[in-house]
């Protein structure tokens, strides 16, 4: 059975862009393959984060993978700093990466260049080199994520194929080579903000109107629903170029539905942007619902701590082994080791 391996940061609670671009394929993705998904939180402290927000959100997160259909009997959930092979491996990776490929990751790029190189972390820079490391330590065929992080999986095969070839013999590669899998721009690979809808909507955006978190109540729904930035046309139609605003609702209004853009296009043809903005509030008020009833029983539940517990220890099996590869690989300690 193939490997699946995919995580999300603590560094907020997450949005409805995070839940079409990422947990919606893992739902689906763990019934035919072996799973790992994480919560990244020695990620999440590449930016300041408050200790204890921080422990909360990790908690949090757990919850709601639980929450939307993660089934811990088929996909092991844990927590990335619980398992050390990740801080170790990705200080092997940093060493047989190139600065210049860190410099050019447009993540970095922007944020360095918004708070200027005093201003970020060098852990901003070494960023992607845990998240390959993170990948590789469970032999990953596949790697669900949206859009934004086509690089840095472009990144991690890149190193794959360095280390295989600089440590690897030609009959026996040390590492395995990671697929990405990103849903299509019209099934919500990039969600957009709902104040800009050319920027990506993110759960860390200082306004909060920019984003649906999967814990927002009903009538904050409606309400970020209702004032989401749109044209004047009032034409709903989809053409992202010309009418980013409509064309990203529809998105939404499909990847929550399970409804095609065109049909919904044509259900709509006579209403204006308000009754379909209304429409769609419904739509996604009827998705998050039942998801946070469970959350909220889920994350006072001894049954949360179990599964992370045993999560961590599933996950720490496996790491380890491809750890003392490349431990061995590179030669680390007095002699090589099986593990
Ligand atoms: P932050 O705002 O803290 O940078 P984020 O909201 O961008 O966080 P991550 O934790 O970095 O979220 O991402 C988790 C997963 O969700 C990744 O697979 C990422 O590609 C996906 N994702 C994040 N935002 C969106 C979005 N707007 N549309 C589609 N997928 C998204
Ligand atoms: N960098 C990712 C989160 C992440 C991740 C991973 C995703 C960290 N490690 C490994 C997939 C596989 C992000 O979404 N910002």
């Amino acid at each position: 059975m193939q490997t699946i391996f995919s995580g999300i940061q603590p560094s907020g609670i997450p949005t409805i862009g995070n839940y079409i671009g990422a947990m919606k394929q893992f739902i689906t993705l763990q019934e035919n393959y072996q799973c790992f998904f994480c919560i990244v939180d020695e990620h999440a402290i590449t930016v300041p984060q408050d200790r204890l927000k921080l422990r909360q959100q990790t908690l949090q997160l757990a919850s709601l993978y639980l929450a939307v259909g993660l089934d811990p009997e088929r996909a092991t959930i844990f927590i990335q700093s619980e398992v050390p092979a990740h801080a170790e491996a990705a200080w092997i990776v940093q060493c047989n990466t190139p600065l210049g490929e860190l410099q050019r990751m447009t993540q970095f790029k922007d944020k360095s260049q918004k708070l200027g190189m005093e201003g970020v972390n060098a852990g901003l820079l070494t960023y992607p080199p845990l998240m390959v490391a993170d990948i590789i330590l469970y032999n990953s065929h596949l790697v669900p994520v949206g859009e934004d992080q086509k690089q840095h999986l472009e990144l991690t095969r890149d190193f794959v194929e360095r280390f295989n070839t600089r440590y690897g013999t030609v009959s026996q590669s040390i590492l395995t080579l990671p697929e990405v899998k990103i849903p299509q721009k019209d099934a919500g690979g990039r969600v957009m903000s709902l104040q800009e809808p050319t920027k990506k909507m993110s759960k860390s955006d200082g306004n909060s109107k920019g984003f649906i978190s999967m814990l927002d109540e009903p009538n904050v729904i409606r309400k970020k629903i209702r004032s989401a930035v749109t044209d004047s046309s009032g034409k709903i139609e989809y053409d992202p170029a010309n009418k980013p605003g409509i064309s990203n609702l529809l998105v939404i209004y499909s990847a929550m539905s399970g409804d095609s853009i065109p049909s919904i296009v044509e259900k709509h043809q006579d209403s204006g942007y308000a009754d379909f903005k209304n429409e769609l509030a419904e739509v996604v008020v009827s998705v998050l619902e039942p998801i946070q009833e469970r959350y909220n029983e889920l994350l006072v539940s001894e049954e949360l701590q179990t599964i992370l517990d045993e999560g961590a220890e599933k996950a720490k099996k496996v790491a380890n082994k491809t750890l003392q590869r490349m431990r061995n690989a590179v030669g680390l300690g007095r002699k090589p080791r099986r593990k």
